[in-house]
């Protein structure tokens, strides 16, 4: 109890200091040579000369590094001798590859409580762990622990549990292949399917979407497609900053005459104009526009700005019937067109366009470039699936690549650009706390146990079951669960509950702050360390974005003779937990990869001479039936879907916010402090406002506010932010994840997928 007390002083959420504002003019052009002197800047100053250019030559070459930053896909075909990464690849490999260092004696000099004073900035910026540590009991400090202790300790409490469902195992999607399939091995041999992932924060609505509509819960393009398609439109999504080598993918879109439209509620500079770093004529030139059309939508406004635009096409499709829509498509490949026009014209245009914002002549050039082409891809990711409608934006999306049978054909279809450089293959090898039952029955006939049925925890059930007491322990496979996840201060509580908390890590986050009764960090090897095991040096697999399984292997010796592989901390696990009864030779599988491989390869389909064609250079790619045209769903027709526009009416005083990241963080990783394209320097506390917003309600630029939510009754606080006038909607506004966590609710989420509506929260403004 005194533990508890003392544990709620420690705060959960950054502290609310402010660092210094500068404000300067959001950018109108991206990457450039201000990227490159960025990204080399940053790895100079946190790594070791020599070990930052040995990583560079390797990422994301054939046979080298996976960057593990995003999940955008590498070209099949040549690749540039510039160097196949951006700035932000360079940036994950120096937070990574630090030569900074975290020891005992660390530990020892600062308390719990006074590492949950520090900023993400500085908590990240301590380095890379070193050896297993422990918080005891009622103790103040971590101090070190053997590893065969710390898994005796783990293994204790999980065996004394009442049932393994009180235990909730989180991966995060860094995690290989085979870290992820160990892992989700042994939760399920010891008895549960609580595994809740990141992707349940992220494109989870993705996937429930597509599965639905389109039979499977990836996208169904490549990159060549990008390079052939008519149109792209890019929705939700802010890949200058995310995904910045999907900006030369566009840009090679645009260059075979290509078209992009833009929708999203800021103009965000990658998306504008870009000057390719890999080119270096296009590097000194002036940049080549992207986006020839920008729809300025507002936050929540695309299902009715979709609906817009399907409206003006089906009136389209009535003047020159048969030439708008692929009529021969939709009655041989798809299910439910009638109910879905008929629903479709039920509504009225003019109040489409009040409800998405964008003037109806930008409606009407949008469907001027759509009408004639027939292949067209959507890209899009968080600003459409954070939403308590987020599964039905993705099927609104669905319905208009079908009406045009834009799906399953070169150069058209979906493309939800993933996040974590692994959370694909994660999910594909069995993280999942809903897996299909045949999976299931797969791992009960290769190896012979039965494997939990029931369904178990996504993350917001999970949160609450901690919150409940019914889940007890709590194991991250990497991640920051405390400040991804939303309502951080009852996600808090929820974990100081617990009697046991977990995290397998790289680097110091505030989820080793934020702990239950007992604590254990476990330093793993990243994705840039050499993995040593009996049989020799190992490699590991991924998958981007694109379903291109292909592997990584990393160069540099680890930090740390104390740092154990994710994999074998797993089976290390595994054996301490489940002693002489497990069925799987946990030894072995460690010992060389190639055995975790073998399993995979019986067990899921598509992973066929596994350990053969991951090592062909470039890799392979899984099997994909919406990409050949074939739709996996139960009538094996692709689904026309009716998805109701969401009222975002607001009270004069609401606003709709929306979570963002800034272009100096990896998710929870704070690089630096300033968001280049947007113009905001030195700060993080920050809210995006419309000008006119900021006059009408008397404040000025630079002021301090704090911010308000209420939802079902419950309000949150956050307090000080500084009011910066953007070019973003009226009563629309932004801050950046993970500062305004706390004001997502936890219990405001998107139907079906159970993803946290981190894009419209509705708040107040307060002085
Ligand atoms: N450098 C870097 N790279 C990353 C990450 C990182 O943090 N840093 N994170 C990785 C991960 S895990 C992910 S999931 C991806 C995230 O990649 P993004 O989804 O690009 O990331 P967000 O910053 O969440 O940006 C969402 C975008 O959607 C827009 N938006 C918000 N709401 C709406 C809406 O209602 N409608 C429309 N049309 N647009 C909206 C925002 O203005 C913003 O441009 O990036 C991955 N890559
Ligand atoms: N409000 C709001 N909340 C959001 C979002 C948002 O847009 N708005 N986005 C959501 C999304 S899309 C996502 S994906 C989640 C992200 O949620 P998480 O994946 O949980 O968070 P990260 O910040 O990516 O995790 C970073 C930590 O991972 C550890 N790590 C890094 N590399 C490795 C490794 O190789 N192995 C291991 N074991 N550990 C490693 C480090 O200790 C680091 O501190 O957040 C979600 N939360
Ligand atoms: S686009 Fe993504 S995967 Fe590629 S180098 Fe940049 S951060 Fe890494
Ligand atoms: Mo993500």
């Amino acid at each position: 109890m005194e533990n508890k007390e003392k544990d709620k002083r420690t705060s959960a959420q950054p502290p609310e200091e402010f660092t210094g504002i500068k404000i300067k003019k959001a950018k109108k052009t991206s990457v450039g040579m201000p990227a490159v002197w960025s990204s080399l800047g940053h790895a100079n100053k946190y790594m070791k000369t020599g070990q930052a250019m040995k990583t560079m030559f390797k990422l994301n070459q054939k046979g080298g590094i996976d960057c593990p930053g995003c999940a955008w896909p590498d070209p099949d075909d040549d690749r540039s001798k510039l160097g196949e990464y951006c700035e932000n690849g360079v940036k994950a490999i120096a937070e990574e590859a630090t030569k900074r260092r975290i020891t005992a004696a660390f530990f020892q000099q600062h308390s719990v409580a006074e590492m949950a004073k520090w900023s993400d900035f500085e908590i990240g910026k301590k380095g890379r762990l070193t050896q297993p540590m422990v918080l005891k009991k009622g103790a103040t400090h971590y101090e070190p622990i053997s590893w065969p202790d710390a898994f005796q300790l783990i293994a204790k409490d999980l065996k004394g549990l009442t049932s393994p469902d009180e235990a909730v195992f989180y991966t995060s999607g860094r995690t290989s292949n085979e870290a992820a399939y160990l892992y989700q091995l042994f939760v399920r041999e010891y008895g549960t399917n609580n595994l809740p992932d990141c992707s349940n924060m992220c494109h989870e609505s993705s996937g429930k979407g597509l599965s639905k509509t389109v039979g499977i819960g990836k996208g169904s393009v490549t990159l060549t497609d990008l390079y052939e398609a008519e149109v792209i439109m890019v929705i939700g999504q802010n890949p200058g900053t995310n995904h910045p080598r999907m900006l030369s993918a566009l840009e090679r879109c645009k260059e075979n005459g290509g078209k992009i439209i833009t929708i999203n509620p800021l103009p965000e500079a990658g998306l504008m104009k870009f000057k390719n770093p890999q080119r270096l004529g296009k590097m000194l030139g002036s940049g080549t526009h992207l986006t020839d059309l920008f729809l300025q939508v507002k936050l929540n406004g695309d299902i009715a700005l979709l609906k817009a635009i399907m409206s003006l096409l089906f009136y389209e499709e009535k003047k020159y019937p048969e030439q708008i829509f692929d009529l021969d498509f939709i009655v041989e490949k798809t299910e439910g067109y009638e109910a879905f026009i008929q629903d479709l014209i039920k509504y009225d245009f003019n109040d489409l366009v009040e409800q998405c914002g964008v003037p109806r002549a930008q409606i009407k050039e949008a469907v001027e470039m759509l009408r004639r082409s027939q292949k067209i891809i959507v890209c899009w990711a968080m600003g459409l699936t954070q939403h308590e409608n987020g599964v039905a934006n993705i099927q609104e999306v669905v319905n208009l690549l079908l009406l045009k049978g834009s799906i399953g054909k070169p150069g058209a279809g979906t493309c939800p650009v993933r996040g974590h450089s692994n959370v694909q293959g994660d999910r594909t090898v069995g993280i999942w706390e809903a897996p299909p039952q045949a999976f299931l029955d797969s791992l009960e006939k290769h190896f012979g146990f039965k494997p939990p049925q029931e369904h178990g925890y996504a993350v917001v059930d999970a949160i609450n079951a901690m919150h409940e007491e019914k889940a007890k322990v709590f194991f991250a496979m990497g991640g920051n669960f405390i400040s991804a996840t939303p309502d951080t201060e009852y996600t808090a509580e929820a974990l100081r509950k617990c009697k046991l908390t977990v995290h397998v890590s790289t680097k110091l986050n505030r989820s080793h702050l934020i702990h239950g009764e007992q604590a254990l960090i476990l330093p793993c090897l990243a994705r840039t360390d050499q993995d040593m095991q009996a049989a020799g040096k190992q490699l590991v697999s991924v998958e981007n974005s694109m379903g291109v399984v292909h592997s990584s292997q990393g160069i540099l010796p680890p930090c740390s003779k104390d740092l154990m592989s994710e994999p074998a901390i797993v089976a290390h696990l595994a054996k301490a937990t489940l002693g002489s009864q497990s069925k799987v030779d946990w030894e072995k599988m460690i010992a060389n990869y190639d055995e975790i491989r073998n399993a995979i390869e019986k067990t899921i389909p598509g992973f066929d001479d596994y350990n053969q064609r991951i090592r062909e250079p470039g890799g392979f790619y899984l099997p994909n039936g919406a990409r050949k045209g074939e739709f996996n769903t139960a009538s094996g027709k692709a689904q026309f879907t009716i998805n109701a526009v969401p009222d975002n009416s607001l009270k004069e005083d609401e606003y709709i916010m929306m979570t963002i990241r800034s272009h100096d963080q990896y998710n929870t990783t704070i690089y630096g402090l300033d968001d280049r394209y947007r113009g905001i320097y030195n700060e993080r506390r920050v809210v995006l406002m419309n000008e006119e917003d900021i006059k009408k309600k008397g404040l000025k630029k630079g002021q301090v506010v704090h911010l308000t939510s209420q939802y079902k009754g419950k309000k949150r606080t956050a307090n000080h932010f500084i009011v910066v006038p953007y070019d973003i909607p009226k009563q629309c506004i932004a801050t950046y994840f993970p500062e305004a966590n706390v004001l997502v609710p936890i219990d405001s989420f998107a139907k079906y997928s159970k993803t946290p509506a981190s894009k419209s929260i509705i708040v107040k403004i307060i002085l």
